[in-house]
This record gives structure tokens, C-alpha cells and sequence, in this order.
């Protein structure tokens, strides 16, 4: 029988190819975001050519009465989610802390923390009646070092790391996996979503080569699929240029 995964932010980059990569192995997918039209032209691509069924789910993670009411229009067969991956997230703006500017905070803190916490609370009870259930959290290279200008986006991504430790141990005498994975640069709509400019591909990623979102898919595929006695809590993953948050070699 196939496994339901559920995918926040399929509508680009690494929930897109999540999506993509948890269809084609075995999994019937939950696509959300706030892009419908998107989420639409995904179900039906998947449907036809992975031939496993997906869900459009259009909602926004920062309103919990939005999330609430996804999640109870849910028919009953798509209720019992086996992998939650809580990927909806993004970075607004790159200013030095005393230059930020506060509603790029708050859609950082609402978004990557507080719109993963209340997609998760929709999502652990089941699994705790179950008895059984994998929880994916995509944190970053910013959740485990602090780059300058990287102030506020990096504590959001510092805090899925935290919340990933304590789902671990609150979740673990119920049998549930909690896993976290931590992209370097991936070349996504991140960096032109972040820098509010359509051209920031080619300059963020200049004389390098990125990870593509599908080797984070791959990533997240391997983990979800381990044996029942395997849990795999923490993979940081970089391209090969890269060092560090700040390290990377570029050829220019
Ligand atoms: P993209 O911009 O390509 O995708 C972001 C996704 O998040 C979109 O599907 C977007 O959907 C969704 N999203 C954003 N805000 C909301 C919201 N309020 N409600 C619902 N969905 C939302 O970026 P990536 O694929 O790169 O980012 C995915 C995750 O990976 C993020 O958490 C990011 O922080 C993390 N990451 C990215 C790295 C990179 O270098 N690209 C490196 C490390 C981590 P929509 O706009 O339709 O709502
Ligand atoms: C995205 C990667 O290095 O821009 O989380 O923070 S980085």
C-alpha cells in the first residue's frame, strides 16, 4: 500500500522535486502552498507521469485558522499522513540586523517557525494514535553557523534545529521519526525571492555549481525510506564547492 506524504512549499524548488521524488517511490502526495495554480499543474504531472495521486492543498503556513481548515477538508483516506516534510520557508531581505526591516522578520519568524509548528500540530496526533510516522524538518547551513547579514533568517533556521531536537525526544516513546536536513546553496527561488530581484541566480551562484533541489530530494527519499530501527536525525549537505555558510570556491 502506498504511504501519504504531506510537502509544504511544493510549489518550487525543494518541496517541488520532494514532491516529485516521494511519487515516483511509492509514496501519494499532499502538495501544498500558497500558489494554487501551481499545485494544480503539479497534481496533474504527477498523476500522469509517476502515476501516484496528489492532493493540491492551497493554504498559507502563517494563518493557523487557514492551516486548521486544510487540514479538516481533508477526505478521511488522506487524513492518516505517514512523512510530514516541513519545507515552506524563505529568507527576507540580506541587511545587517540594525538595517532589518520588520515585516521581513516577522515573515521569517511567522513562516520557517511558527507556520512549521502549527503544520506539525495538525500532524502529530494521528501519528501518535498510530504509533508511527516520520517528520522531516528542512533547516540549513543557517541553522548551525551565523553569516553576516544573515541575523534573523539564521535564528529561524537555529530554532527548526531546536524544534527538530525536541520533536526527537517528545516523539520518540510513540515511535515517530524526526529528521532534519540542512542544505548549503541550492538553486532554487530562494535567492531571487530573498533579494527581491529576478537576476540573483547568476550572482549568488556565480563561478560555482549549486546543489540542484532533486539532490536534496534524493536526500530527503534516502532518509524516508531507511529501515523501521533506522532513524536518521541530522545530514548536512553542501555543493562541493562549498565550505562553509561563508567558504565557497568560485571559478570567475
Ligand atoms: P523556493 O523559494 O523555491 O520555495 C519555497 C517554498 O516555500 C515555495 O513553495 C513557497 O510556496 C513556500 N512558502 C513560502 N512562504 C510560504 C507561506 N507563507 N505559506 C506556504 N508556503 C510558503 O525555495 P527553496 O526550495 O530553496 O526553499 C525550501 C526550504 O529550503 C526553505 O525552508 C529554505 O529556507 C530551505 N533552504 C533553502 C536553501 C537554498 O539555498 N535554496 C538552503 C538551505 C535551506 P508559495 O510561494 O507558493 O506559498
Ligand atoms: C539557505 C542557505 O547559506 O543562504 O538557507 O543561508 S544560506
Amino acid at each position: 500500500m502506498r504511504k501519504i506524504a504531506l510537502i509544504t512549499g511544493a510549489t518550487s524548488g525543494i518541496g517541488k522535486a520532494t514532491a516529485i521524488a516521494l511519487a515516483s517511490c511509492g509514496h501519494n502526495v499532499i502538495i501544498t502552498g500558497r500558489r494554487g495554480e501551481r499545485l494544480e499543474e503539479l497534481a496533474e504531472e504527477i498523476k500522469v507521469k509517476h502515476k501516484a495521486e496528489a492532493l493540491p492543498l492551497a493554504f498559507d503556513v502563517r494563518n493557523n485558522e487557514e492551516v486548521v481548515e486544510a487540514f479538516k477538508s481533508l477526505p478521511d483516506r488522506w487524513k492518516s499522513i505517514d512523512v510530514l516534510i516541513n519545507n515552506a520557508g524563505l529568507a527576507a531581505g540580506m541587511d545587517t540586523i540594525q538595517d532589518g526591516k520588520l515585516e521581513d522578520w516577522e515573515q521569517m519568524i511567522d513562516t520557517n517557525v511558527k507556520g512549521l509548528l502549527y503544520v506539525s500540530k495538525q500532524v502529530m496526533p494521528l501519528m501518535i494514535e498510530r504509533g508511527e510516522g516520520h517528520i522531516v524538518n528542512i533547516s540549513s547551513v543557517a541553522g548551525k553557523e551565523t553569516y553576516p547579514k544573515g541575523n534573523v533568517y539564521c535564528a529561524t533556521k537555529h530554532a527548526v534545529e531546536a524544534i527538530t531536537k525536541g520533536m526527537r525526544i517528545d516523539l520518540n516513546p510513540y515511535g515517530i521519526k524526526v529528521s532534519e536536513v540542512c542544505p548549503g546553496m541550492v538553486e532554487t527561488e530562494f535567492s531571487v525571492v530573498r533579494l527581491k530581484d529576478a537576476d540573483a541566480n547568476n550572482k549568488v551562484y556565480k563561478g560555482l555549481k549549486p546543489l540542484l533541489a532533486e539532490d536534496v530530494a534524493e536526500t530527503i527519499v534516502f532518509i524516508v525510506t531507511r529501515p523501521k530501527h533506522v532513524s536518521i536525525a541530522d545530514v548536512l549537505i553542501f555543493p562541493n564547492s562549498q565550505a562553509s555558510s561563508t567558504i565557497a570556491k568560485r571559478e570567475l
